[in-house]
């Protein structure tokens, strides 16, 4: 792969296929953090390294990968994302053509696709920024907050509420940690893997104020082990937020379709158009499809 770096490649969907398949391969070699995979974290990279995006200044979002540097890595919304990182880092190593903005990205395709979600639409393109292209803090959502926020953040990156209901629906995977945002647990029993459980709890489940010295955010009455932010929980309470919310816990595979479009355009944010490598996305392949 090094070779290929010096002879100055242009790499094709294979290559990049190498490259999901090694970040699949790398993602369930989590041992025992976690629930034994990496793949919320690297979601959550990929989601971090474009949601900075400001339309109206057309500045931040996936092409610069600017949080490799100081002071985006420590911005309070990037904790622990070192991990994600570092992860990520390691397969640099193997292929070293590869953008960071590429790479970031394809993660979290990968990791969805992987965790038995919806296919998501992704190409290449991004390139390698510099410090100087780092984005101001406060660009990411604060959970403590309500719908205004919500709207105030997602709208600077050009969605709307379907659009916003839509993406909240990634906290079916993973967890909150106390010593990253302060908030604590998993949002549901089955952090590893892609449901539209996330909507279906919010509405089934008895949600009350955890009472604790941290943060506060709401536990479901019946287990107590289950989590919600307060900007998780608006989406029941909006009344615009609510009716997209109802619609995705009624209808798995509606909220799969909607996601996959509507990732794919969170990961495409800030790209000059003149950078994508081909003008229709392509569909990774999974890895069990390979093996069939
Ligand atoms: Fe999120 N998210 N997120 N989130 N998020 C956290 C963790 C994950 C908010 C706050 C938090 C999206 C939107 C929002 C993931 C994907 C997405 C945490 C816990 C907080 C707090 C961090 C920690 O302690 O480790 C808020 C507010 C919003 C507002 O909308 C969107 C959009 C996505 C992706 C499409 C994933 C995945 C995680 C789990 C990470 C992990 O390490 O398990």
């Amino acid at each position: 792969q090094a070779a290929k770096a010096a002879a100055n490649f242009t790499p094709t969907k294979d290559d990049y296929q190498k490259v999901y398949n090694k970040i699949a391969e790398v993602m369930d070699e989590a041992g025992e953090y976690d629930d034994g995979s990496f793949g919320p974290v690297l979601v959550r990279l990929a989601w971090h390294c474009s949601g900075t995006y400001d339309k109206a200044s057309n500045t931040g979002g996936s092409n610069f990968a600017t949080m490799r540097f100081e002071p985006e890595s420590l911005h309070g919304g990037n904790k622990g994302l070192h991990i994600a990182r570092g992860v990520m880092e390691g397969i640099k190593k193997d292929f070293p053509w590869i953008s960071y903005g590429d790479l970031w990205t394809l993660g979290g395709v990968c990791a969805i696709q992987e965790m038995q979600g919806p296919k998501i639409p992704w190409r290449s393109g991004r390139i390698d920024g510099f410090d100087k292209d780092c984005t101001p803090d406060g660009r990411l959502p604060d959970g403590s907050q309500g719908a205004d926020h919500l709207r105030s953040i997602f709208y600077r990156m050009g969605f709307n509420d379907q659009e916003i209901v839509a993406l909240s629906g990634a906290h079916a995977l993973g967890r909150c940690h106390s010593d990253r945002s302060g908030f604590e647990g998993p949002w549901t029993f089955s952090p590893t893997t892609v449901t539209n459980d996330y909507y279906k709890l919010l509405f089934e489940e008895k949600w009350v104020w955890r009472k604790w010295n941290g943060p506060k955010q709401l536990a479901d009455k019946k287990t107590g082990t289950l989590m919600m932010l307060p900007t998780d929980y608006v989406l029941t309470q909006d009344k615009s937020f609510k009716k997209y919310a109802k619609a995705y816990a009624d209808d798995q595979e509606l909220w799969f379709k909607d996601f996959a479009k509507v990732f794919s355009q969170l990961l495409e944010l800030g790209v000059p158009e003149n950078q994508w490598a081909t003008t229709e996305p392509w569909i990774m392949k999974t890895i069990d499809e390979q093996s069939e």
